[in-house]
């Protein structure tokens, strides 16, 4: 095996995040795609969008019972979003871990909640929770001709 063989075997994931229109209005998109660019993922959508309260809703649908639910749709759909598919080994949790916890009080400093939001209902990012919704939303939010498989020129400096 040559090293980029050995690498291409392993499982590559695919997660969708979502800058919200609290970040687009604040000016903080350029920021956020930058965390995960710089990381080291491959990006493979991007688009800014107006979202339908019915796909807000059907993105949001584990929370429909929550009293927040109205609220949170109201937010994510008051403006329009930045919508990006990412890709990559061990993409979703480390995604998660770059975006910080939910309560960005509660975010550690050098996370995006942590460095950039102070409240939940305002926490200006989106990560899917595991591969599986990441795979659910991406096909939710993206059409497949605005999606693009490339080879970026950088990954035998990323990955041995
Ligand atoms: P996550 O975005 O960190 O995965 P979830 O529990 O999946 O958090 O909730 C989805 C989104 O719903 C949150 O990012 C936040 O915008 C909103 N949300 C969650 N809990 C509350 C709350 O208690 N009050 C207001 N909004 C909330
Ligand atoms: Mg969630």
């Amino acid at each position: 095996f040559l090293p980029h063989q050995i690498a291409s075997l392993e499982q590559v994931d695919q997660t969708y995040i979502m800058v919200k229109p609290d970040s687009v209005q604040r000016g903080l998109v350029g920021e956020i795609i930058s965390r995960f660019e710089k990381k080291g993922f491959k990006l493979t959508g991007l688009k800014l969008f107006q979202c339908s309260k019915e796909l807000a809703e059907e993105h949001y649908k584990d929370l429909k019972g929550k009293s927040f639910f109205p609220k949170l749709i109201d937010y994510i759909t008051s403006g329009p979003v930045v919508c990006m598919a990412w890709e990559g080994v061990g993409i979703v949790a480390s995604a998660r871990k770059l975006i910080g916890a939910t309560d960005p009080l509660q975010a550690e400093p050098g996370t995006i909640r942590g460095d950039l939001a102070v409240q939940t209902g305002r926490n200006i990012v989106h990560g899917s929770d595991s591969p599986e919704n990441g795979k659910r939303e991406i096909a939710l939010w993206f059409n497949e001709a605005e999606l693009c498989q490339w080879n970026p020129a950088q990954a035998p400096w990323l990955r041995e």
